[in-house]
């Protein structure tokens, strides 16, 4: 047996490595431990087979995903149930036996003559109440490889575990490649067995579809959240730096492509995570900790003013995986919003040669990097990373923080009632669709707590976690609204992008009872002359009557629209009491 795997002595790591070597077929196995040499190893295996391709700078690779392989692709991301559930929403379910009888089927030799990599990660810091235990197995160097980027290696952890059975099961196989990319994308299939505790995927390789850490094991970790009373959230974590020497830690849910990493990221803050994080109660307290270790965040328009500090991260030596972009014939990458001179001659994408002229099958220009373009590199490599980044203990979280793409509705920030106001604020999320999910963006949607996406239980179990959370608080969360995209009636956007640093700013002051607020139908919304000085201060811009004027009267009507919408949709759904009161007296409130 391979050396790694005796001094792991898990039978059932063994059992699981087995069966799917026997069943895939791979040419050779290779077992990754936590060092840097088999860190190195992956990359170097990425760029070998083509999956990934050097860059001119030190440390930096580039990754193509299929041009049908580019999102999320939610309709064949499949939750295998034994028996039907009524969510409460769309999702895509499929019986479990026939998905699983499915799954061997299309996994029998699917790795011949291809390397089967096996690594060991924890989700959550190592040593920590909220680890948990992932084995991945994957025919894909790029997606191990950005594993290691994201996640924190867990070889040691599954070697020293006192529960060795317990952990979640990730396989894998990007399918047959075509110039390092896969080639039969119509063929895709992602299976979650919930039961199982693991998670099937096929013929794909863009991160979302492709790497069982992320979305993959966040959908497992929602389910396994609920049976155990915690929570596994679609939320960024950061400490806000309010009075000098004061930090106040926010998380944030915000449909992808709609401001999270950004809001993570705002200059003179500091970041825990961007995307996934894991909440429970300890004696009456709520912690929370980063799920990952690393961002995979999206490239475009990421440039020296508005994210200096990425932006940094991108243009200098250090391990970078640049997914999607253009690729200059010095090898330099270049995507849209990026401040850099695109060259005449066009350079390599997704789509093949690329050039300035180059037209889609509509006629329309095809952008230098596609919309969900990415880049993935570790937190350690962030200036504004914060210090309790592997905090075993997590962070103590003050405040929520709910966001939505609203051109229409909603103010920038309001402050919910009470937590269970917020519970109904979360649940009630709207957004318009973005690129990161294959399919028409710019169409609004109900996205409860941004979440929709991953939700692996019925919404009203959902709600009921977090109302029951609540009541094991001694003091709950804040919870605030926020909403980056308001327009006015000329269409243009009434915010610019560097506000959303005043009403975090402002949110902060009111977890410490420092400044009022307008109590309003909606919630709580900022007092203009609280928001005067923070614009001074944060931004050292004047802040005109007229704007505050704009973006927080309340658009009775609008509002009033949104809850009709969100009556209707919860009339059909049994929902917890508390719940349906808030709906009820939120209506109520608007009424009047
Ligand atoms: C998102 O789309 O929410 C992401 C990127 O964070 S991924 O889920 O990996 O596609
Ligand atoms: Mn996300």
């Amino acid at each position: 047996m391979n050396d790694k795997l005796s001094r792991l002595a898990n039978r059932r790591v063994c059992e699981i490595i087995e069966h799917y070597t026997k069943l895939c077929r791979p040419a050779c196995v290779t077992v990754i431990d936590d060092s840097d040499e088999d860190a190195a190893c992956l990359r170097r295996r990425a760029l070998e087979g083509g999956e990934e391709h050097p860059l001119s700078m030190h440390g930096h690779t580039y990754h193509f995903d299929g041009a049908s392989d580019q999102a999320r692709d939610k309709a064949h991301t499949k939750l295998l149930l034994s028996t039907p559930m009524a969510f409460g929403f769309e999702t895509a379910t499929l019986d479990r036996q026939t998905g699983l009888d499915e799954m061997e089927n299309l996994l029998d030799g699917i790795m011949e003559g291809k390397e089967m990599f096996v690594r060991f990660c924890c989700l959550g810091p190592t040593q920590s109440p909220f680890s948990i235990l992932a084995l991945q197995l994957t025919d894909s160097a790029y997606v191990a490889h950005s594993e290691d980027l994201l996640y924190r290696r867990g070889y040691e952890a599954f070697r020293t575990t006192s529960t060795p059975d317990d952990f979640f099961v990730f396989v894998h196989s990007a399918g047959a490649l075509e110039h390092g990319v896969s080639r039969d994308t119509d063929k895709r299939r992602i299976y979650v067995d919930l039961e199982g505790n693991r998670v099937f995927s096929i013929n794909n390789q863009y991160a979302g579809n492709s790497i069982g850490l992320k979305k993959l094991a966040f959908r497992l970790a929602i389910a396994r959240a609920h049976r155990e009373g915690w929570l596994a959230e679609h939320m960024f974590l950061m400490g806000v730096h309010g009075k000098p020497g004061r930090v106040t830690y926010f998380s944030g849910a915000y449909p992808s492509a709609c401001g999270k990493t950004s809001t993570a990221m705002i200059p003179g803050q500091s970041i825990v995570g961007d995307d996934i994080l894991y909440a429970r109660a300890f004696d009456g307290e709520l912690r929370a900790v980063n799920v990952e270790r690393g961002i995979f965040g999206i490239i475009e328009n990421v440039n020296a003013e508005d994210d200096p500090e990425i932006f940094n991260v991108l243009t200098h030596e250090g391990e970078c995986i640049f997914s999607n972009v253009l690729i200059t014939d010095h090898g330099e990458p270049v995507w849209t919003g990026s401040g850099m001179d695109v060259p005449a001659s066009g350079g390599k994408h997704f789509m093949g040669q690329w050039t300035p002229e180059m037209k889609d099958e509509s006629g329309k220009p095809v952008p230098i990097s596609h919309k969900n373009a990415r880049y993935t590199i570790t937190l350690e490599a962030l200036a504004n990373r914060d210090p309790a980044l592997h905090d075993p203990r997590g962070v103590r979280l003050d405040a929520m923080v709910y966001g939505g793409r609203d051109s229409d509705t909603s103010v920038p920030i309001a402050e919910a009632r009470s937590w269970e106001h917020g519970v109904l604020l979360g649940a009630c999320i709207e957004s318009e669709t973005t690129a990161a999910t294959l399919g028409q963006e710019g169409v609004r949607k109900h996205n409860p707590f941004a979440n929709l996406d991953f939700m692996t239980l019925p919404l009203t179990k959902y709600v009921s976690d977090h109302l029951e959370l609540g009541r094991k608080l001694k003091k709950t969360p804040k919870v605030f609204v926020t909403n980056y995209f308001l327009r006015g009636q000329d269409g243009k956007f009434l915010n610019h992008k560097l506000d959303k640093k005043v009403w975090m700013l402002w949110a902060e002051a009111r977890v410490h009872g420092e400044v009022g607020a307008i109590d309003t139908p909606i919630g709580l919304i900022p007092k203009y002359e609280d928001l005067v000085p923070l614009f001074r201060s944060a931004l050292d811009k004047s802040y005109s009557r007229e704007d505050y004027d704009a973006q927080f009267t309340v658009r009775v009507e609008a509002y009033r629209a949104k809850w009709t919408r969100m009556a209707n949709v919860f009339n059909n759904i049994e929902m917890p009491a508390t719940f349906v009161e808030q709906l009820h007296d939120q209506i109520q409130r608007l009424a009047v």
